[in-house]
Protein backbone atom coordinates (compact mmCIF):
# COMPACT_ATOMS: atom_id res chain seq x y z
CA UNK A 1 0.00 0.00 0.00
CA UNK A 2 2.87 2.14 0.79
CA UNK A 3 4.38 1.68 -2.18
CA UNK A 4 1.24 2.34 -4.50
CA UNK A 5 0.94 5.63 -2.18
CA UNK A 6 4.76 6.66 -3.11
CA UNK A 7 4.25 5.50 -7.45
CA UNK A 8 1.20 7.81 -6.95
CA UNK A 9 2.47 10.63 -5.78
CA UNK A 10 5.74 10.38 -7.87
CA UNK A 11 3.25 10.06 -11.03
CA UNK A 12 1.09 13.01 -9.07
CA UNK A 13 4.25 15.28 -9.36
CA UNK A 14 5.18 14.41 -12.93
CA UNK A 15 1.88 15.76 -14.01
CA UNK A 16 2.35 18.73 -11.95
CA UNK A 17 5.53 19.18 -13.87
CA UNK A 18 4.30 18.61 -17.26
CA UNK A 19 1.09 20.89 -16.68
CA UNK A 20 3.25 23.71 -15.70
CA UNK A 21 5.93 22.85 -18.20
CA UNK A 22 6.40 26.56 -20.10
CA UNK A 23 5.10 27.25 -23.53
CA UNK A 24 8.47 27.04 -26.10
CA UNK A 25 7.89 29.78 -29.26
CA UNK A 26 9.55 29.19 -32.89
CA UNK A 27 9.65 33.06 -32.91
CA UNK A 28 12.25 33.15 -30.18
CA UNK A 29 14.27 29.89 -31.69
CA UNK A 30 12.58 27.23 -29.91
CA UNK A 31 9.98 24.80 -31.65
CA UNK A 32 6.31 25.97 -30.75
CA UNK A 33 5.15 23.72 -27.81
CA UNK A 34 1.23 22.08 -28.56
CA UNK A 35 -0.36 24.94 -26.77
CA UNK A 36 1.20 27.41 -29.27
CA UNK A 37 0.11 25.14 -31.93
CA UNK A 38 -3.31 24.95 -30.49
CA UNK A 39 -3.92 29.05 -30.57
CA UNK A 40 -2.32 29.16 -34.06
CA UNK A 41 -5.02 26.66 -35.26
CA UNK A 42 -8.11 28.49 -33.33
CA UNK A 43 -6.70 31.33 -34.90
CA UNK A 44 -6.94 30.38 -38.35
CA UNK A 45 -10.47 28.80 -37.40
CA UNK A 46 -11.16 32.55 -36.85
CA UNK A 47 -9.93 34.20 -40.13
CA UNK A 48 -12.20 31.21 -41.84
CA UNK A 49 -14.97 32.25 -39.81
CA UNK A 50 -14.61 35.60 -41.06
CA UNK A 51 -14.74 34.96 -44.48
CA UNK A 52 -16.94 36.80 -46.67
CA UNK A 53 -19.12 35.09 -49.06
CA UNK A 54 -16.77 36.34 -51.96
CA UNK A 55 -13.93 33.97 -50.87
CA UNK A 56 -11.79 37.02 -49.84
CA UNK A 57 -11.94 38.83 -46.86
CA UNK A 58 -11.80 42.71 -45.62
CA UNK A 59 -8.40 42.93 -46.28
CA UNK A 60 -8.08 40.11 -48.65
CA UNK A 61 -4.70 40.51 -49.35
CA UNK A 62 -3.24 40.70 -45.97
CA UNK A 63 -5.59 37.32 -44.79
CA UNK A 64 -3.78 35.43 -47.77
CA UNK A 65 0.01 36.21 -46.84
CA UNK A 66 -0.64 35.76 -43.69
CA UNK A 67 -2.26 31.81 -44.22
CA UNK A 68 0.22 31.04 -46.99
CA UNK A 69 3.55 31.78 -44.86
CA UNK A 70 2.04 30.51 -41.73
CA UNK A 71 -0.56 27.79 -42.13
CA UNK A 72 -0.76 26.10 -45.94
CA UNK A 73 -2.43 23.13 -44.42
CA UNK A 74 -5.53 24.38 -43.17
CA UNK A 75 -5.78 27.33 -45.76
CA UNK A 76 -8.70 25.87 -47.96
CA UNK A 77 -10.32 27.79 -50.66
CA UNK A 78 -6.65 29.37 -51.88
CA UNK A 79 -7.50 29.45 -55.64
CA UNK A 80 -10.77 31.18 -54.58
CA UNK A 81 -9.46 33.52 -52.93
CA UNK A 82 -6.93 34.46 -56.11
CA UNK A 83 -9.93 34.60 -57.92
CA UNK A 84 -11.06 37.41 -55.52
CA UNK A 85 -7.52 39.22 -55.55
CA UNK A 86 -8.09 39.54 -59.43
CA UNK A 87 -11.27 40.90 -59.02
CA UNK A 88 -10.16 43.62 -56.04
CA UNK A 89 -7.17 44.47 -58.10
CA UNK A 90 -9.15 45.34 -61.43
CA UNK A 91 -11.92 47.34 -59.24
CA UNK A 92 -9.30 48.97 -57.27
CA UNK A 93 -5.92 49.56 -57.93
CA UNK A 94 -6.07 53.27 -59.17
CA UNK A 95 -7.41 54.45 -55.75
CA UNK A 96 -5.31 52.03 -53.46
CA UNK A 97 -2.35 52.89 -51.23
CA UNK A 98 1.10 51.72 -51.88
CA UNK A 99 0.52 49.37 -48.91
CA UNK A 100 -2.55 47.63 -49.81
CA UNK A 101 -0.76 47.43 -53.20
CA UNK A 102 2.38 45.29 -51.74
CA UNK A 103 0.36 43.28 -50.06
CA UNK A 104 -1.43 42.10 -53.24
CA UNK A 105 2.27 41.51 -54.59
CA UNK A 106 3.27 39.73 -51.65
CA UNK A 107 -0.20 37.70 -51.39
CA UNK A 108 0.52 36.29 -54.97
CA UNK A 109 4.31 35.52 -54.52
CA UNK A 110 3.52 33.88 -51.60
CA UNK A 111 0.82 31.61 -53.65
CA UNK A 112 3.31 30.74 -55.46
CA UNK A 113 1.34 33.25 -58.61
CA UNK A 114 3.50 35.41 -60.13
CA UNK A 115 3.14 38.87 -59.46
CA UNK A 116 4.98 40.52 -62.65
CA UNK A 117 1.78 38.68 -64.61
CA UNK A 118 -1.72 38.56 -62.03
CA UNK A 119 -4.55 40.08 -63.01
CA UNK A 120 -3.59 40.84 -66.50
CA UNK A 121 -1.17 43.27 -64.74
CA UNK A 122 2.65 43.53 -63.74
CA UNK A 123 2.09 44.63 -59.89
CA UNK A 124 5.61 45.28 -59.65
CA UNK A 125 6.20 47.48 -61.69
CA UNK A 126 3.15 49.32 -60.44
CA UNK A 127 4.40 49.40 -57.11
CA UNK A 128 7.69 50.84 -58.12
CA UNK A 129 6.51 53.46 -59.81
CA UNK A 130 4.33 54.39 -57.11
CA UNK A 131 6.81 54.20 -54.89
CA UNK A 132 8.72 56.77 -56.76
CA UNK A 133 6.55 59.18 -56.45
CA UNK A 134 6.09 59.44 -52.56
CA UNK A 135 8.26 62.02 -52.37
CA UNK A 136 6.89 64.57 -54.29
CA UNK A 137 3.20 65.63 -53.87
CA UNK A 138 1.21 68.93 -53.49
CA UNK A 139 3.56 70.08 -56.89
CA UNK A 140 6.57 69.99 -54.96
CA UNK A 141 9.36 67.57 -53.50
CA UNK A 142 8.36 66.19 -49.47
CA UNK A 143 10.58 65.09 -46.94
CA UNK A 144 7.90 62.55 -45.65
CA UNK A 145 6.36 59.32 -48.18
CA UNK A 146 2.99 60.40 -49.12
CA UNK A 147 1.20 57.50 -47.72
CA UNK A 148 3.70 57.65 -44.17
CA UNK A 149 6.21 55.36 -42.96
CA UNK A 150 3.94 51.79 -42.34
CA UNK A 151 2.77 51.64 -45.70
CA UNK A 152 6.30 52.65 -47.30
CA UNK A 153 7.73 50.19 -45.36
CA UNK A 154 5.25 47.36 -46.92
CA UNK A 155 5.82 48.95 -50.54
CA UNK A 156 9.76 48.58 -50.57
CA UNK A 157 9.71 45.23 -48.76
CA UNK A 158 7.42 43.54 -51.07
CA UNK A 159 9.66 45.29 -53.63
CA UNK A 160 12.44 43.64 -52.32
CA UNK A 161 11.40 40.10 -52.36
CA UNK A 162 10.57 40.19 -55.65
CA UNK A 163 14.11 41.41 -56.41
CA UNK A 164 12.93 45.21 -57.55
CA UNK A 165 15.62 46.94 -56.15
CA UNK A 166 14.36 50.20 -54.61
CA UNK A 167 15.99 53.81 -56.31
CA UNK A 168 18.94 54.37 -54.56
CA UNK A 169 17.63 58.17 -53.93
CA UNK A 170 14.00 56.90 -52.50
CA UNK A 171 16.03 54.70 -50.38
CA UNK A 172 18.33 57.68 -49.28
CA UNK A 173 14.86 59.90 -48.32
CA UNK A 174 13.61 57.34 -46.86
CA UNK A 175 16.77 57.25 -44.29
CA UNK A 176 16.72 61.10 -43.86
CA UNK A 177 13.61 60.55 -41.67
CA UNK A 178 14.61 58.54 -38.98
CA UNK A 179 14.55 60.23 -35.63
CA UNK A 180 17.10 60.89 -33.47
CA UNK A 181 15.69 58.13 -31.10
CA UNK A 182 15.45 55.76 -34.31
CA UNK A 183 12.02 55.61 -34.89
CA UNK A 184 9.96 57.20 -38.10
CA UNK A 185 7.13 59.21 -38.19
CA UNK A 186 5.43 60.52 -35.00
CA UNK A 187 1.85 58.55 -34.75
CA UNK A 188 2.04 54.90 -34.21
CA UNK A 189 6.11 55.14 -34.11
CA UNK A 190 6.39 51.26 -33.50
CA UNK A 191 3.97 50.03 -35.89
CA UNK A 192 5.94 52.33 -38.64
CA UNK A 193 9.43 51.29 -36.64
CA UNK A 194 8.58 48.03 -37.04
CA UNK A 195 7.79 47.66 -40.90
CA UNK A 196 10.73 49.84 -41.83
CA UNK A 197 13.11 47.51 -39.92
CA UNK A 198 11.74 44.49 -41.77
CA UNK A 199 11.82 46.28 -45.31
CA UNK A 200 15.52 47.48 -44.19
CA UNK A 201 16.72 43.81 -43.58
CA UNK A 202 16.03 42.66 -46.94
CA UNK A 203 16.97 46.24 -48.80
CA UNK A 204 20.31 45.86 -46.65
CA UNK A 205 21.03 42.23 -49.08
CA UNK A 206 20.93 44.17 -52.10
CA UNK A 207 24.00 45.49 -54.19
CA UNK A 208 24.31 49.37 -52.97
CA UNK A 209 27.08 51.58 -53.16
CA UNK A 210 29.22 50.91 -50.31
CA UNK A 211 28.20 54.42 -48.42
CA UNK A 212 23.95 53.70 -48.54
CA UNK A 213 24.59 49.95 -47.53
CA UNK A 214 26.98 51.67 -44.53
CA UNK A 215 23.68 54.14 -44.07
CA UNK A 216 21.05 51.10 -44.29
CA UNK A 217 23.09 49.34 -41.48
CA UNK A 218 23.00 52.16 -39.12
CA UNK A 219 19.80 53.13 -39.76
CA UNK A 220 18.68 49.24 -39.18
CA UNK A 221 20.79 49.54 -35.52
CA UNK A 222 19.10 52.32 -34.59
CA UNK A 223 15.36 50.94 -35.51
CA UNK A 224 16.27 47.95 -33.18
CA UNK A 225 17.60 49.68 -30.28
CA UNK A 226 14.35 51.79 -30.98
CA UNK A 227 12.23 48.76 -30.27
CA UNK A 228 14.16 47.47 -27.99
CA UNK A 229 13.16 50.53 -26.16
CA UNK A 230 9.57 50.25 -26.75
CA UNK A 231 9.51 46.94 -24.63
CA UNK A 232 6.75 47.74 -21.57
CA UNK A 233 5.25 45.63 -18.84
CA UNK A 234 1.45 46.09 -18.80
CA UNK A 235 -1.42 44.49 -16.78
CA UNK A 236 1.01 41.05 -16.38
CA UNK A 237 1.74 40.95 -20.29
CA UNK A 238 4.39 42.25 -22.22
CA UNK A 239 4.66 44.12 -25.33
CA UNK A 240 6.65 45.92 -27.68
CA UNK A 241 4.79 49.14 -27.65
CA UNK A 242 1.36 47.67 -27.40
CA UNK A 243 -0.57 44.32 -28.88
CA UNK A 244 -1.01 45.32 -32.07
CA UNK A 245 2.26 46.56 -32.67
CA UNK A 246 4.41 43.43 -31.16
CA UNK A 247 3.95 41.34 -33.87
CA UNK A 248 5.86 42.62 -36.63
CA UNK A 249 7.81 44.20 -33.76
CA UNK A 250 9.17 40.46 -32.41
CA UNK A 251 9.29 39.74 -35.86
CA UNK A 252 11.73 42.62 -36.90
CA UNK A 253 14.16 42.05 -33.95
CA UNK A 254 14.57 38.38 -34.51
CA UNK A 255 15.64 39.62 -37.47
CA UNK A 256 18.57 42.08 -37.29
CA UNK A 257 19.13 42.00 -33.37
CA UNK A 258 21.94 40.17 -33.03
CA UNK A 259 21.52 39.70 -28.68
CA UNK A 260 19.97 36.76 -27.46
CA UNK A 261 16.19 37.17 -27.69
CA UNK A 262 15.58 37.01 -24.17
CA UNK A 263 17.55 40.32 -23.70
CA UNK A 264 14.66 41.59 -25.10
CA UNK A 265 12.37 39.21 -23.79
CA UNK A 266 10.95 37.51 -26.72
CA UNK A 267 9.18 34.72 -24.74
CA UNK A 268 7.16 37.03 -22.24
CA UNK A 269 6.31 38.72 -25.23
CA UNK A 270 5.36 35.46 -27.13
CA UNK A 271 3.41 34.28 -24.08
CA UNK A 272 1.57 37.38 -23.93
CA UNK A 273 0.61 36.91 -28.14
CA UNK A 274 0.04 33.32 -28.02
CA UNK A 275 -3.35 33.60 -25.88
CA UNK A 276 -6.93 32.37 -27.66
CA UNK A 277 -8.38 35.03 -29.74
CA UNK A 278 -10.51 37.52 -28.09
CA UNK A 279 -14.38 37.73 -29.22
CA UNK A 280 -13.78 41.56 -29.73
CA UNK A 281 -10.70 40.97 -31.81
CA UNK A 282 -10.83 41.56 -35.70
CA UNK A 283 -9.43 40.36 -38.90
CA UNK A 284 -6.12 42.75 -38.68
CA UNK A 285 -5.36 41.39 -35.35
CA UNK A 286 -5.76 37.80 -36.55
CA UNK A 287 -3.74 38.28 -39.90
CA UNK A 288 -1.01 40.33 -38.19
CA UNK A 289 -0.44 37.96 -35.26
CA UNK A 290 -0.53 34.57 -37.05
CA UNK A 291 3.08 35.41 -38.83
CA UNK A 292 4.57 36.21 -35.45
CA UNK A 293 2.76 33.02 -33.63
CA UNK A 294 4.67 30.60 -36.72
CA UNK A 295 7.59 32.41 -36.81
CA UNK A 296 7.44 33.37 -40.31
CA UNK A 297 7.88 36.96 -41.69
CA UNK A 298 7.49 38.26 -45.78
CA UNK A 299 11.18 38.02 -45.69
CA UNK A 300 10.57 34.35 -45.98
CA UNK A 301 9.69 34.69 -49.62
CA UNK A 302 13.60 36.11 -50.46
CA UNK A 303 14.66 32.58 -50.65
CA UNK A 304 13.03 29.96 -52.76
CA UNK A 305 9.41 29.88 -51.73
CA UNK A 306 7.54 26.84 -52.03
CA UNK A 307 3.46 26.63 -51.91
CA UNK A 308 1.64 22.97 -51.02
CA UNK A 309 -0.93 21.74 -53.55
CA UNK A 310 -4.39 23.79 -52.60
CA UNK A 311 -5.75 21.99 -49.68
CA UNK A 312 -9.88 20.62 -50.74
CA UNK A 313 -12.68 22.98 -49.09
CA UNK A 314 -14.52 21.38 -46.00
CA UNK A 315 -18.33 19.56 -47.48
CA UNK A 316 -20.10 21.28 -44.56
CA UNK A 317 -18.13 24.98 -45.22
CA UNK A 318 -19.71 28.01 -46.63
CA UNK A 319 -17.76 31.35 -46.08
CA UNK A 320 -20.64 33.21 -44.65
CA UNK A 321 -19.02 36.81 -43.04
CA UNK A 322 -21.41 39.69 -44.03
CA UNK A 323 -19.71 42.68 -41.99
CA UNK A 324 -23.07 44.42 -42.13
CA UNK A 325 -24.82 42.02 -39.91
CA UNK A 326 -21.70 40.93 -37.23
CA UNK A 327 -23.80 37.62 -35.88
CA UNK A 328 -22.91 36.13 -39.47
CA UNK A 329 -18.88 36.93 -38.63
CA UNK A 330 -19.67 35.45 -34.95
CA UNK A 331 -17.32 32.80 -33.35
CA UNK A 332 -18.78 29.06 -33.91
CA UNK A 333 -18.40 28.33 -30.41
CA UNK A 334 -19.51 31.19 -28.38
CA UNK A 335 -17.11 32.23 -25.38
CA UNK A 336 -18.33 32.48 -21.98
CA UNK A 337 -18.34 35.91 -21.25
CA UNK A 338 -21.16 37.05 -19.06
CA UNK A 339 -23.83 39.29 -20.68
CA UNK A 340 -23.80 42.66 -19.27
CA UNK A 341 -26.38 43.54 -17.84
CA UNK A 342 -25.26 46.39 -15.62
CA UNK A 343 -26.24 50.04 -16.56
CA UNK A 344 -23.26 52.39 -17.17
CA UNK A 345 -22.61 56.21 -18.15
CA UNK A 346 -20.62 56.79 -21.45
CA UNK A 347 -19.95 60.67 -22.15
CA UNK A 348 -18.97 61.17 -25.09
CA UNK A 349 -17.33 64.79 -26.80
CA UNK A 350 -16.96 65.52 -30.10
CA UNK A 351 -15.30 68.45 -31.57
CA UNK A 352 -15.75 69.57 -35.47
CA UNK A 353 -13.16 72.40 -35.12
CA UNK A 354 -9.60 72.17 -34.65
CA UNK A 355 -8.25 73.54 -31.86
CA UNK A 356 -8.40 76.39 -31.08
CA UNK A 357 -12.43 76.09 -30.52
CA UNK A 358 -14.24 78.98 -32.66
CA UNK A 359 -17.75 78.08 -30.96
CA UNK A 360 -19.02 76.01 -33.89
CA UNK A 361 -22.72 74.78 -32.86
CA UNK A 362 -22.43 71.29 -34.58
CA UNK A 363 -19.46 70.57 -31.57
CA UNK A 364 -21.30 67.66 -29.07
CA UNK A 365 -21.15 66.82 -25.38
CA UNK A 366 -24.03 63.96 -24.70
CA UNK A 367 -23.85 61.21 -21.96
CA UNK A 368 -25.58 57.53 -22.76
CA UNK A 369 -26.42 54.83 -20.86
CA UNK A 370 -25.18 51.62 -21.99
CA UNK A 371 -24.56 48.40 -20.61
CA UNK A 372 -21.35 47.42 -18.61
CA UNK A 373 -19.48 45.56 -21.52
CA UNK A 374 -20.50 47.43 -24.09
CA UNK A 375 -18.43 48.28 -26.92
CA UNK A 376 -17.48 52.65 -27.74
CA UNK A 377 -19.29 51.29 -30.80
CA UNK A 378 -22.39 50.09 -29.11
CA UNK A 379 -22.53 53.68 -27.06
CA UNK A 380 -22.13 55.80 -30.34
CA UNK A 381 -25.11 53.77 -32.29
CA UNK A 382 -27.23 54.54 -28.97
CA UNK A 383 -26.09 58.12 -28.90
CA UNK A 384 -27.11 57.93 -32.83
CA UNK A 385 -30.48 56.85 -32.68
CA UNK A 386 -31.45 58.68 -30.06
CA UNK A 387 -30.82 62.07 -32.15
CA UNK A 388 -27.88 63.29 -29.86
CA UNK A 389 -25.09 62.67 -32.30
CA UNK A 390 -24.45 62.19 -35.47
CA UNK A 391 -21.66 60.08 -37.76
CA UNK A 392 -20.32 57.95 -40.17
CA UNK A 393 -18.01 54.79 -40.33
CA UNK A 394 -16.68 51.72 -42.71
CA UNK A 395 -15.88 48.69 -41.65
CA UNK A 396 -12.13 48.55 -41.88
CA UNK A 397 -9.72 45.20 -40.71
CA UNK A 398 -9.88 46.69 -37.29
CA UNK A 399 -13.42 46.99 -37.16
CA UNK A 400 -15.57 50.32 -37.95
CA UNK A 401 -13.38 53.19 -38.68
CA UNK A 402 -14.94 56.56 -38.09
CA UNK A 403 -15.09 58.86 -41.42
CA UNK A 404 -17.42 61.54 -40.00
CA UNK A 405 -18.89 63.18 -37.37
CA UNK A 406 -21.27 66.01 -37.12
CA UNK A 407 -21.56 65.68 -40.44
CA UNK A 408 -17.52 66.67 -40.73
CA UNK A 409 -16.34 64.38 -42.64
CA UNK A 410 -12.40 63.62 -42.14
CA UNK A 411 -10.58 64.81 -45.99
CA UNK A 412 -8.58 61.40 -46.18
CA UNK A 413 -6.41 63.07 -48.88
CA UNK A 414 -5.20 65.76 -47.06
CA UNK A 415 -4.57 63.44 -43.89
CA UNK A 416 -7.44 64.26 -41.84
CA UNK A 417 -8.92 61.63 -39.46
CA UNK A 418 -11.18 61.37 -36.57
CA UNK A 419 -9.11 60.76 -33.45
CA UNK A 420 -10.52 58.63 -30.23
CA UNK A 421 -8.76 60.30 -27.42
CA UNK A 422 -9.20 59.16 -23.37
CA UNK A 423 -10.63 62.93 -21.94
CA UNK A 424 -9.08 62.02 -18.45
CA UNK A 425 -5.41 61.61 -19.93
CA UNK A 426 -5.25 63.39 -23.23
CA UNK A 427 -4.27 60.23 -25.14
CA UNK A 428 -5.26 58.46 -27.85
CA UNK A 429 -7.07 55.27 -27.53
CA UNK A 430 -4.91 52.25 -28.57
CA UNK A 431 -8.48 50.34 -29.61
CA UNK A 432 -11.08 51.77 -32.15
CA UNK A 433 -14.61 52.24 -31.64
CA UNK A 434 -15.62 48.22 -32.10
CA UNK A 435 -13.02 46.81 -29.91
CA UNK A 436 -12.92 49.70 -27.04
CA UNK A 437 -14.79 48.79 -23.91
CA UNK A 438 -15.65 52.12 -21.86
CA UNK A 439 -16.16 51.82 -18.25
CA UNK A 440 -18.11 53.90 -15.95
CA UNK A 441 -18.07 57.28 -15.74
CA UNK A 442 -15.46 57.90 -19.16
CA UNK A 443 -15.04 60.52 -21.14
CA UNK A 444 -14.16 59.76 -25.19
CA UNK A 445 -13.26 63.16 -26.80
CA UNK A 446 -13.54 63.06 -30.93
CA UNK A 447 -11.26 65.55 -32.42
CA UNK A 448 -10.30 65.96 -36.33
CA UNK A 449 -5.95 65.61 -36.61
CA UNK A 450 -3.98 65.19 -38.65
CA UNK A 451 -1.35 62.48 -39.24
C1 LIG B 1 -1.74 54.17 -40.81
C2 LIG B 1 -2.56 53.87 -39.58
C3 LIG B 1 -3.52 54.79 -39.22
C4 LIG B 1 -3.88 55.99 -40.07
C5 LIG B 1 -4.95 55.50 -41.09
C6 LIG B 1 -5.11 56.43 -42.23
C7 LIG B 1 -6.13 55.99 -43.25
N1 LIG B 1 -7.38 55.96 -42.95
O1 LIG B 1 -5.76 55.67 -44.32
C8 LIG B 1 -4.43 56.94 -38.99
C9 LIG B 1 -3.27 57.70 -38.37
C10 LIG B 1 -5.48 57.93 -39.44
C11 LIG B 1 -4.96 55.92 -37.99
C12 LIG B 1 -5.98 56.21 -37.11
C13 LIG B 1 -6.32 55.35 -36.07
N2 LIG B 1 -5.70 54.22 -35.73
CO1 LIG B 1 -4.40 53.33 -36.85
N3 LIG B 1 -2.99 52.44 -37.73
C14 LIG B 1 -2.34 52.72 -38.81
C15 LIG B 1 -1.26 51.64 -39.03
C16 LIG B 1 0.07 52.17 -38.52
C17 LIG B 1 -1.10 51.16 -40.46
C18 LIG B 1 -2.43 50.84 -41.18
C19 LIG B 1 -2.15 50.59 -42.63
O2 LIG B 1 -1.81 51.49 -43.36
N4 LIG B 1 -2.24 49.33 -43.04
C20 LIG B 1 -1.82 48.91 -44.34
C21 LIG B 1 -2.88 49.20 -45.37
C22 LIG B 1 -2.48 48.53 -46.64
O3 LIG B 1 -4.09 48.63 -45.03
P1 LIG B 1 -5.47 49.40 -45.30
O4 LIG B 1 -6.54 48.39 -45.33
O5 LIG B 1 -5.38 50.33 -46.42
O6 LIG B 1 -5.53 50.23 -43.94
C23 LIG B 1 -6.75 50.61 -43.43
C24 LIG B 1 -6.90 50.38 -41.95
O7 LIG B 1 -5.66 50.01 -41.41
C25 LIG B 1 -7.42 51.70 -41.47
N5 LIG B 1 -7.04 51.98 -40.12
C26 LIG B 1 -5.92 52.47 -39.64
N6 LIG B 1 -5.98 52.53 -38.31
C27 LIG B 1 -7.19 52.06 -37.98
C28 LIG B 1 -7.76 51.88 -36.74
C29 LIG B 1 -9.04 51.35 -36.65
C30 LIG B 1 -9.63 51.13 -35.32
C31 LIG B 1 -9.77 51.03 -37.82
C32 LIG B 1 -11.13 50.48 -37.73
C33 LIG B 1 -9.16 51.20 -39.06
C34 LIG B 1 -7.88 51.72 -39.12
O8 LIG B 1 -6.99 52.68 -42.33
C35 LIG B 1 -6.74 52.11 -43.59
C36 LIG B 1 -7.74 52.58 -44.59
O9 LIG B 1 -9.04 52.12 -44.30
C37 LIG B 1 -1.83 50.49 -38.14
C38 LIG B 1 -0.76 49.53 -37.62
C39 LIG B 1 -1.04 48.09 -37.96
N7 LIG B 1 -0.36 47.20 -37.25
O10 LIG B 1 -1.81 47.74 -38.81
C40 LIG B 1 -2.51 51.30 -37.01
C41 LIG B 1 -3.66 50.67 -36.24
C42 LIG B 1 -4.53 49.85 -37.17
N8 LIG B 1 -4.40 51.83 -35.74
C43 LIG B 1 -4.88 51.69 -34.56
C44 LIG B 1 -5.66 52.66 -33.86
C45 LIG B 1 -6.00 52.36 -32.42
C46 LIG B 1 -6.10 53.81 -34.50
C47 LIG B 1 -7.06 54.87 -33.90
C48 LIG B 1 -8.29 54.28 -33.21
C49 LIG B 1 -6.22 55.77 -32.94
C50 LIG B 1 -7.07 56.77 -32.20
N9 LIG B 1 -7.19 56.60 -30.89
O11 LIG B 1 -7.60 57.69 -32.78
C51 LIG B 1 -7.43 55.71 -35.16
C52 LIG B 1 -8.76 55.35 -35.84
C53 LIG B 1 -9.88 56.26 -35.38
C54 LIG B 1 -11.10 56.20 -36.25
N10 LIG B 1 -11.34 57.28 -36.99
O12 LIG B 1 -11.84 55.25 -36.25
C55 LIG B 1 -4.55 50.33 -33.98
C56 LIG B 1 -5.78 49.40 -34.02
C57 LIG B 1 -5.85 48.50 -32.81
C58 LIG B 1 -7.23 47.92 -32.58
N11 LIG B 1 -7.26 46.72 -32.08
O13 LIG B 1 -8.23 48.52 -32.81
C59 LIG B 1 -3.33 49.91 -34.89
C60 LIG B 1 -3.19 48.40 -35.07
C61 LIG B 1 -2.07 50.50 -34.22
C62 LIG B 1 -1.69 49.80 -32.95
N12 LIG B 1 -0.57 49.11 -32.92
O14 LIG B 1 -2.38 49.86 -31.96
N13 LIG B 1 -4.28 54.77 -38.09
Amino acid sequence: MKMFREIFFVCMLLGFVVSEEESTYETCGDDNSEDVISVINATVDRLMELRHPNWGWTNTPEVVLSLQLSAQDNFFGRCKALEQMEIEINNDINSMNIGKLALYVMAVKSSCKNPRSFAGKNLVKVLNQRVKKQFSYDGKPQTIPYDRYYRFGLAVGALCVNKRKTRNWVVGKLLKGQNTDGSFGDVHSVDDAAQILLALSCVKTEVRPCYLTRKIKRSIAKLVSFLRSKVITESGDVWIGNKYSSSSSVLGLMEEDEEEPSTWRCRDIMGSLAVNPGSLENEGAFSQRLPALAGDSYLDLMDEWQCQDPVSIPPDYQPKCNTSDPSTCSPATPTNEPIPSIPIDVRLTIFTDPPPIVGNVSNADVTVTVNNGSTLYGAMVIARDNGLITFVSQTSTWGEYITSMQGVAANATAHEYWALIDGATGQLLSKGVSSYVPSDGEQIVFRLKTW
